[in-house]
């Protein structure tokens, strides 16, 4: 990286003037004067001495939180009776939420390092701005617009992550971009795209109430959904639970049913599950004729899977096979859930579609308790599915349809001719292109990469070779920043305005209710910038503030699936609890319509709070038609041997902890929540024979790394299996790189591993 010359430190952050609120155009002049950026005022949606209600910015329930403010400062929260995701419980994440806002290792001023191995330095925005800019031009002119990426996440807004895609294929006219969201729910994409026509997780929480049959596959939702389920718990129908996960988990041991099948062997157990349903005769014959496509070459197919071949495969016994077959047959409202069990593996796309298969079959969709339901991750997973510009154009457009082009421009008022057509390339291709010398430099928005990419020390050696990486993040400190040549400060949750989506499709807000600490700004607010100084503001005059973007986005969505053209501004989605995706302007016409006529005395009360997708039998295919996809399983990449004998499972471990730490490590509760140090779970009987004793510490091999991790000997993982929790920086060290071929998805949930006391 070259430096040029900057203006470099600004003034101190505890000497910034008091924050004026910035309406008007972004003048030089504004940008400069540090007090210039808009930051300080919560905005009226907010009264200074009341208690305001927003939705949760961890994980994808969306619960609805009580913000209590005192003087115009958010002092407390507590869990929204009213909202109807989590009617009044939260988990300690959420009840910590504001916690993490305060720590000490908040970014305050942009940080730059100007030689290599030296130390990050704090500079003013302006001197950012240019670095940022210059920087990236020169990598553009001089190797061309494919030279330049980002990596962005599921955790910002849904206003942010647009303006950010746009910003950079649209603005600064590069092409390759990808987002955490290929870590987490990119085969669920895939698999609902191309089974459904798009990506549409059909259900309503209430399907969890309303369910006689949930079955859960790689699915923990008492550590990694807890109020989802609470959901469950509340269900009055004495529900059979069935939990398909190698590990005896929380879910598992609070199900009726579980089932510790041999890790990846889920396609084939699936297969199998279908091939006794057919001969049970226990499927829909009038839905499959009616709403699908490729039934009868799935039986076929299935034929293979007889419960023999199956139960050695998954090592469940035929007694148990049939066990399971004959519960979902006997069920009248089945509903199927997955997680990352399923998503993370190197067959994942077939693996959900296998999920897809049963539930059509057996006519279990578009019906109260019902549903082939992908749980997301993140609190905004659903919307950057949708709407990060990344791999599809804008809100699930195709970049080389003209039409969608042309629709697109419109609606932002830019020339056609700024749409990229050449297709991004995924996360794990963006990292080749690192190490095949074509990317050379990278922008890392609200992701710890550096942590949570498989095979984190090539990764890591591959950021070394960058010329210039930018991470923009609420914290200096993550193991992605401290390797940056420029840090960009963020604001976080609470801390600014926009829309998160929910796993149930729920549209929710987040409002400001405390000003950000030094000069941080929003990722919206960046992009405004970094628009002005690149040059390109013009083509994003419409982005003045996140709820005008969302007013883009609405029109965007008009006529698709996720139609949501309905929703009149932040304050409908406010006074709703949340809105669910579709809400097509005719339905809130329709409303607005009875009220004319005196049926009805509040239009708000038209909108169900609890819907689900498919309810007419038809799909977003072109024939409105579901389709049976299948293929032959495959051998897992990297299996056990001699050497490395274990398989290693790795996610979610505690409530308390949430993915890198970066967040929830800040919370002294719930810090005592959680181990402190990384740890193994490891079965009573490997650990007699390897000499291993509870707490003891181990070595950990895998063909990439070694790591320390002290033993958790416990019957809840299987002989000759392992797990770590994700959290620990060490994990991702011994992951082995293999992708799904469909969704690009890292598989990390199993590769080889060798145990030793140490
Ligand atoms: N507390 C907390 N909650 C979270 C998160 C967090 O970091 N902390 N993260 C959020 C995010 S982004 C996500 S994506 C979700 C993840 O939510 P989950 O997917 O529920 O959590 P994981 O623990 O990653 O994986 C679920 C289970 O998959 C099992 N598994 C491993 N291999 C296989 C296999 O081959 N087959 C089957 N059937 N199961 C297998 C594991 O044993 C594990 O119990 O959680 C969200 N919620
Ligand atoms: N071995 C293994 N690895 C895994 C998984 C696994 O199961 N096993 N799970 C994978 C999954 S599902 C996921 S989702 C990923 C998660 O992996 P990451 O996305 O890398 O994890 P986080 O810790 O959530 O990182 C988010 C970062 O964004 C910052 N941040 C928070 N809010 C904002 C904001 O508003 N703006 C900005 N600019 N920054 C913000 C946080 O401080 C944090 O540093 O990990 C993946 N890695
Ligand atoms: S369950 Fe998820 S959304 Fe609800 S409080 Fe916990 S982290 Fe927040
Ligand atoms: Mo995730």
């Amino acid at each position: 990286m070259k430096f040029p010359a900057l203006k470099i430190p600004s003034t101190p952050a505890e000497l910034i003037p008091p924050i004026r609120a910035w309406t008007g155009p972004l003048t030089e002049e504004l940008v400069r004067s540090p007090g210039g950026f808009g930051l300080g005022q919560i905005p009226d949606r907010v009264t200074p001495d009341d208690t305001t209600t927003m939705v949760c910015g961890f994980c994808s329930t969306g619960c609805g939180l009580n913000v209590h403010l005192k003087d115009g400062q958010a002092i407390n929260l507590s869990a929204d009776a009213t909202y109807p995701v989590n009617l009044g419980m939260a988990c300690p994440k959420g009840w910590e939420a504001l916690t993490p806002l305060s720590a000490p290792d908040r970014g305050t001023t942009p940080l730059v390092r100007r030689r290599r191995g030296g130390p990050l330095e704090s500079c003013d925005w302006e001197s950012a701005m240019v670095l940022f800019c210059e920087e990236f031009k020169a990598l553009k002119a001089k190797h061309g617009p494919e030279s330049v990426a980002f990596l962005s996440t599921g955790q910002i807004t849904t206003e942010e992550m647009a303006f950010l895609g746009c910003l950079f294929k649209i603005g600064m006219g590069f092409i390759h971009c990808d987002s955490n969201t290929r870590q987490c729910m990119a085969t669920a994409h895939v698999a609902y795209k191309q089974s459904f026509g798009f990506d549409a997780p059909p259900y309503t929480y209430a399907d969890f109430e309303e369910s006689d049959v949930l079955v859960f596959i790689g699915s923990n939702p008492c550590i990694a959904h807890p109020i989802m389920w609470q959901r469950v718990m509340r269900n009055p129908h004495s529900p059979e639970i069935l939990v398909v996960d190698p590990r005896a988990t929380e879910t598992a041991m609070a199900a009726t049913q579980h089932y510790a099948i041999q890790p990846k062997s889920d396609l084939t157990l699936l297969y199998g599950l279908a091939h006794l349903l057919i001969e049970m005769d226990a499927v829909r014959r009038e839905f499959i004729e009616a709403h699908t496509t490729g039934f009868e070459e799935f039986a076929e197919f299935v034929r293979a899977f007889s419960p023999r071949h199956v139960s050695a495969a998954a090592g469940i016994s035929e007694e148990r096979l049939r066990h399971f077959a004959q519960t979902i047959a006997d069920g009248k409202r089945v509903s199927f859930w997955w997680t990352m069990g399923v998503n993370q593996g190197h067959e994942s796309t077939r693996t959900a579609q296998a999920i897809i298969n049963l539930a059509l079959m057996t006519g279990s969709i578009g019906r109260p308790g019902t549903g082939a339901n992908s749980i997301t991750g993140q609190c905004n997973a659903m919307g950057s599915r949708i709407f990060a510009n990344i791999t599809s154009l804008l809100g699930a457009h195709d970049a080389n349809d003209d039409a969608d082009r042309a629709k697109i421009a419109g609606i932002l008022g830019i020339d056609e001719s700024a749409i990229p057509r050449e297709p991004s390339m995924a996360y794990d291709e963006i990292v080749r292109g690192i190490a095949e010398g074509k990317i050379k430099g990278l922008w890392v928005i609200a992701t710890n990469s550096s942590h949570s990419w498989i095979h984190q020390s090539e990764f890591n050696a591959l950021l070394e070779r960058l010329d210039f990486l930018v991470v923009q993040d609420l914290y200096s400190t993550t193991e992605t920043a401290q390797r940056a040549d420029l840090f960009l400060p963020a604001a976080g949750w609470g801390e600014k305005e926009g829309t998160l989506i929910n796993s149930e499709r729920r549209i929710g807000l987040i409002k400001k209710i405390r000003r950000a600490p030094g000069q941080a700004l929003s990722d919206f607010h960046i992009c405004q910038l970094i628009a002005h100084y690149w040059g390109c503001a013009a083509q994003f005059a419409r982005w003045t503030s996140p709820e005008a973007a969302f007013a883009l986005l609405k029109e965007v969505s008009r006529n698709q699936p996720n139609d949501m053209t309905g929703i009149r501004d932040y304050h409908h989605i406010d006074a709703e609890g949340g809105i669910q995706w579709p809400l097509p302007e005719a339905s809130l016409s329709r409303a607005t319509h009875s009220i004319e006529h005196g049926q009805e005395h509040d239009c708000e009360n038209r909108i169900s709070t609890e819907r689900r997708l498919f309810e007419d039998g038809r799909f977003f295919t072109p024939d409105g038609r579901a389709r049976f996809l299948f293929d032959e399983p495959r051998a897992m990449p990297e299996p056990p041997d001699d050497e490395y004998p274990f398989i290693l499972l790795t996610g979610r471990g505690t409530s308390s902890q949430w993915h890198t730490n970066t967040r929830t490590g800040k919370s002294d509760v719930l810090r005592k929540l959680y181990p402190a140090h990384c740890y193994v779970e490891i079965h009573p009987t490997d650990a007699r024979r390897l000499g291993i004793r509870p707490n003891s510490p181990v070595q950990l091999a895998s063909r990439r790394a070694k790591i320390r991790a002290a033993a958790f000997v416990t019957p809840t993982v299987q002989p000759g299996q392992i797990f770590v929790p994700m959290h620990y920086r060490e994990v991702n060290t011994l992951t082995f790189p293999a992708f799904d071929p469909h969704s690009r998805q890292p598989a990390y949930k199993a590769c080889a591993v060798s145990v030793a006391a140490l």
